[in-house]
């Protein structure tokens, strides 16, 4: 059976395309989406694919991936700076985890320096644009085979 990646997207990523395209690029959230389920395909991989504007909600799915999914992928946006509560909701996920931005986050404002989420990623993914989620998929893939 197909090992399940759940790929997360936090708040205001429902924007993508319109939102600042040029920090965050043109591709829309659905076409990025698009762009997983066709690579997981190919590497042997089935995604689930899922955005939310609230911390809470982001934590609830990080929380139900324990159950069913052997990696996690997560853009959390804005929460990457704030969000103890993400990191810990992570920490309780026994598999890979792999953080990505779409932007270089630490060519940017001092604030978006640091990342709590990375204390618990095994990779961090900044500046490909929508690209690095292929990359992250590509990578997970490793991580998981076997
Ligand atoms: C996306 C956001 O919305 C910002 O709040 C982060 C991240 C960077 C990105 O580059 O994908 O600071």
């Amino acid at each position: 059976m197909s090992k399940l990646i759940v790929i997360l997207n936090g708040p205001n990523l429902n924007l993508l395309g319109q939102r600042e395209p040029e920090t965050y690029g043109y591709a829309t959230l659905a076409d990025i989406e698009a762009d997983c389920a066709a690579l997981s395909g190919e590497l042997g991989l089935v995604t689930r694919f899922e955005q939310s504007n609230h911390e809470g909600a982001l934590v609830d799915m990080i929380q139900a991936a324990r159950g069913d999914a052997a990696g996690v992928i997560i853009n959390p946006a804005a929460y990457t700076h704030t969000s103890v509560a993400i990191l810990d909701a992570l920490s309780a996920f026994d598999g890979p985890v792999i953080e990505v931005h779409l932007s270089n986050i630490h060519k940017r404002e001092a604030f978006r320096h640091h990342s709590y989420v990375s204390a618990r990623a095994d990779a961090v993914i900044a500046g490909c644009g929508a690209g690095g989620y292929a990359l992250a998929l590509r990578h997970m893939a490793g991580l998981v085979s076997g």
